[in-house]
């Protein structure tokens, strides 16, 4: 089991809209998460840049950001692309962050 995390950048003053969208989850795309091995996926926000910071275990191939070639996650990310910032693919800027402490 792998801890992940990574961040991404939300539009300016798109809080509320976002985790609406994520208390709304889509269950296929929930249930491809967690088929994939994706477990204890939080995302937060700093308001202050407006930067996610996203945490994940993962414990197949990839995790979360890995699964941009099924049509599920194509659809989330262009459904996700007006308030976030994204490459010309749709998909959300991710930059890995490296984990520099972890506690039990
Ligand atoms: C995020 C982003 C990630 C996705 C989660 C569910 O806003 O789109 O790629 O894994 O939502």
């Amino acid at each position: 089991m792998e801890r992940v995390a990574f961040k991404m950048h939300l539009n300016q003053g798109q809080k509320e809209e976002y985790k609406k969208r994520h208390d709304q989850i889509w269950p296929e795309l929930k249930k491809l998460l967690k088929e994939s091995g994706v477990s204890e996926y939080s995302i937060f926000l700093d308001e202050e840049t407006n930067t996610l910071f996203a945490f994940q275990k993962v414990s197949g191939e990839g995790g979360s950001q890995d699964l941009g070639q099924t049509e599920i996650v194509k659809k989330w990310w262009k459904f996700m692309s007006d308030i976030m910032k994204t490459n010309p693919d749709n998909s959300p800027v991710t930059i890995p962050l490296e984990e520099l402490f972890f506690m039990e």
